[in-house]
């Protein structure tokens, strides 16, 4: 079947005719899966390719495959794009310049990212608004807030996309939601072409990815201009505002050359006191010169500068970037407040316990399943990692396999340490595992022990379980109080 003859998937939803459409997922990490699932819920023929045929990647493709999709996996799966293909949808990490993805271009066949994929499938019925995040740091951060902003204002919102958590994942989800917080990456934007998100913010821009782009625009500027381009295309088609970062001149520029909807609005924020239609800093309070009816001559307090923790600049710039993602929605400034109290009062929330001869202690154990460890160990480079309670049915596999590379060593407690030693055995042979099989609470000061012996300066000693801690304490509190007094106790008994 050509492309041609399926006119309709120019302007496809969620009701349009699928069983139709032959679809390739190109790549089997979260954001294959959740598309190709969603795929052949909507009983489209769904053919996904994937060159690793790693355990993970097999257990996947049982799991499509008793759903009637064709997988292939291995070495070479991705060099062929089959004949009749209707659309591809690729993971985000392709790059253009791969045989599958240049021969769909060659073809005429659409290529969508899982982005493009979830906008359609939330039309024409399930259509909830999008606040979107990118730029080259702080963009996970900046999510997590907005998402707080929003849940403190009463709304069913989700943080997904480029964060971990795959969009059409949150809109399979059993919550209707209200609003989704959305991290968009460079390449989730490269794929995607229809989305008009409510508002969109560039948080910063500096070199990254450029590997990405140099083999197919050229090293260098071009690469560069490249990774801008897409990092711009967050502002196509907004529809309220276009949150841009007053200290980096690019990001305006970018609003400015961006289409979008009638009437959506430039909104900057500024560490310094803000102009009109900005959110700044003025005193010791966040401030809001956008989103209030006399901001020609006034400034309505949002949050105090220390209700963002940790209140180093760069953060402070995150909040407000989140702030006036909110505000565009209509947050209450109560809310706003609420929301960048409620990551800090958590507690047990990537918490820095303390850094001891270079080495930084982080407590995480509000962790409790891998998607949320993954958040954390995305945060470091090289980290001793401490793991294990209940795992609750869930694999480490992609965990481990994602962040292999920066695991210095792994201390496994807990009544499944045993499901994520397999993971390490499995996807990081060579990094050392130690088991604490004593199941008393006091195995956490053994566990902070066996940490110690690994950890070198520059390191992160992460307490990020991946795993519920009812096994062996009250509660997540609990174990991250145990955590946070095992490592004290360490050092004040004077052990490095
Ligand atoms: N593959 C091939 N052939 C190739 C290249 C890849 O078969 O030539 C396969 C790989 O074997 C793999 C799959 O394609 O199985 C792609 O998996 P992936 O891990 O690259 O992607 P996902 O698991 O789908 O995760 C993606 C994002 N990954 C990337 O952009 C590289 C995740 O961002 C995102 O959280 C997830 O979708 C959900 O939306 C990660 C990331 O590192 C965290 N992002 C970059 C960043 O933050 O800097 C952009």
């Amino acid at each position: 079947m050509s492309t041609r003859r399926l006119g309709w998937l120019t302007t496809a939803d969620r009701l349009s005719p699928w069983p139709q459409a032959t679809v390739v997922v190109a790549g089997l990490g979260s954001s294959g899966f959740a598309a190709a699932d969603a795929l052949i819920e909507l009983g489209a023929r769904v053919v996904v390719l994937d060159d690793s045929d790693d355990d993970v990647n097999c257990d996947k493709a049982t799991l499509l495959e008793q759903l009637d999709a064709t997988v292939r996996l291995g070495a070479g799966s991705s060099e062929l794009l089959p004949a009749d293909v209707d659309l591809v949808v690729t993971s985000p990490g392709w790059r253009p310049d791969y045989a599958l993805l240049a021969q769909a271009v060659g073809r005429e066949v659409p290529i969508w990212g899982d982005v493009e994929l979830a906008w359609r499938l939330m039309h024409p019925d399930r259509i909830v608004p999008w606040l979107g995040v990118t730029g080259t740091n702080g963009k996970t951060t900046t999510t997590q807030m907005l998402d707080s902003m929003l849940r403190a204002a009463g709304l069913r919102s989700a943080a997904v996309g480029n964060i971990g958590r795959p969009i059409i994942e949150a809109l399979n989800d059993e919550v209707a939601y209200d609003v989704l917080a959305v991290e968009l990456s460079s390449f989730q934007l490269h794929w995607t072409h229809s989305l008009e998100l409510h508002s969109a913010a560039v948080l910063n821009i500096h070199a990254d990815h450029l590997e990405w782009y140099g083999p197919w625009l050229g090293a260098g500027d071009a690469a560069m201009a490249g990774y801008v381009a897409d990092k711009a295309r967050i502002y196509h088609h907004v529809r309220h505002s276009c949150v841009y970062n007053v200290a980096e001149s690019i990001t305006e520029k970018m609003v400015e050359d961006a289409e979008v909807i009638e009437g959506a609005r430039a909104i900057g924020f500024t560490l310094g006191i803000p102009a009109v239609s900005m959110l700044g800093v003025v005193d010791d309070l966040l401030v809001d010169r956008a989103f209030v009816a006399q901001r020609r001559d006034s400034a309505l307090p949002l949050a105090r500068v220390a209700d963002v923790h940790p209140a180093a600049p760069h953060n402070v710039e995150n909040a407000l970037a989140a702030a006036a993602l909110a505000r565009s929605l209509g947050v209450p400034a109560s809310a706003v407040a609420e929301g960048l109290r409620n990551l800090q009062l958590g507690g047990h929330r990537i918490a820095t316990v303390g850094v001891h001869d270079g080495v930084t202690w982080v407590d995480d154990s509000k962790a409790t399943n891998p998607h949320a460890a993954n958040s954390s160990m995305r945060a470091f480079d090289s980290i001793v990692w401490i793991a294990g309670g209940q795992a609750k049915g869930t694999t480490f596999d992609d965990l481990v396999a994602t962040h292999a590379d920066k695991l210095r060593a792994a201390v496994l407690l807990g009544v499944d340490r045993q499901v994520i030693a397999e993971a390490l055995y499995r996807h990081a042979p060579r990094v050392p595992v130690v088991l604490i099989d004593r199941t008393d609470t006091g195995a956490m000061a053994d566990a902070v022990a066996a940490a110690a012996g690994f950890a070198r300066p520059a390191d992160t000693v992460l307490l990020a379980p991946g795993c519920a801690s009812k096994d062996m304490w009250s509660g997540y509190d609990a174990r991250g109080d145990d955590f946070v007094a095992a490592v004290n106790d360490w050092y004040r008994q004077g052990r490095t």
